[in-house]
């Protein structure tokens, strides 16, 4: 008899996305939300925009998402992102040590929550081989009604799709509708605490949300040990979004 995690690392590998019910508790989800909270207070002044902040509007008064929270530390997100029961599930599914590469978190408020045009990860991770993935823990209940993410399921086998530059907030290049291979849309329903782990190279975005309902999530990235960044491409696509964030300061 196989136990759990070949059944879910068999359906991961066959279609790039698994839900994972109750990955962390209620309380877990509430310490989340403060240590957010905290986080903006702590360190608003001197966050990047475009690069670990991105705001929902013009006035800069309402948040979008935030990147690069692993660079600071002392914060509940630091803790959740070594625990043993998410390692392990990213270890099984990675077949591989696992390595955090970044926490981030989409916090779509519920009047003027932003899109995340489709994209696949590895378009701005660079790891080769492609073996990494994301675990998207709900802080809210995520569905379609509020602007879940769609994943393209079995999208991870096609390869690198082309992706454009962008000036969309938070998405810097992005994959054009004409450039969408076919394939099953994934929408999940999500209660708070309940994941969704894609493949690095799943195609994925979201909706906008104007649903009334705020859609929350935290983000752990981490790819297999024996992976590299490619530092010419990381290094091409940095310039680039240096480029992105000149253009978009200048409208
Ligand atoms: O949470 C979202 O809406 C987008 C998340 C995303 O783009 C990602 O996980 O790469």
């Amino acid at each position: 008899m196989q136990n759990s995690f070949y059944y879910k690392r068999e359906n991961f590998d066959s279609t790039g996305v698994i839900v994972e019910p109750k990955l962390i508790s209620i309380t877990d989800v509430d310490a989340v939300i403060n240590d957010l909270d905290r986080f903006l207070k702590d360190n608003k002044d001197n966050l990047e925009e475009g690069k670990e902040i991105n705001y929902a509007n013009s006035e800069k008064t309402v948040v979008n998402s935030f990147h690069r929270l692993e660079n600071y530390q002392g914060y509940f997100f630091n803790e959740l992102s070594k625990r043993s029961k998410i390692v392990d599930l990213a270890e099984e599914l990675l077949k591989d040590k696992a390595e955090l590469i970044s926490i981030q978190a989409f916090v779509k408020p519920g009047d003027m929550g932003l899109a995340a045009p489709y994209h696949q990860d590895n378009a701005y991770w660079c790891i080769e081989p492609d073996n990494g993935l994301t675990i998207w823990i709900a802080l809210d209940k995520c569905d379609k009604s509020n602007g879940m993410i769609k994943y393209v399921t079995g999208s991870h086998k096609i390869g690198v799709v082309e992706h454009t530059p962008s000036l969309a907030p938070g998405s810097s290049q992005i994959i054009e509708e004409k450039n969408l291979p076919d394939g099953e849309v994934f929408n999940p329903s999500l209660n708070p605490g309940d994941a969704a782990i894609h493949h690095t190279m799943n195609i994925h975005g979201s909706n906008p949300n104007n649903s009334g309902k705020q859609r929350r999530g935290i983000l752990f990235c981490y790819k297999g040990k024996k992976t590299q960044r490619n530092m010419e491409l990381f290094d091409r696509y940095q310039k680039n979004l240096d480029k992105v964030m000149e253009l978009r300061n200048a409208e």
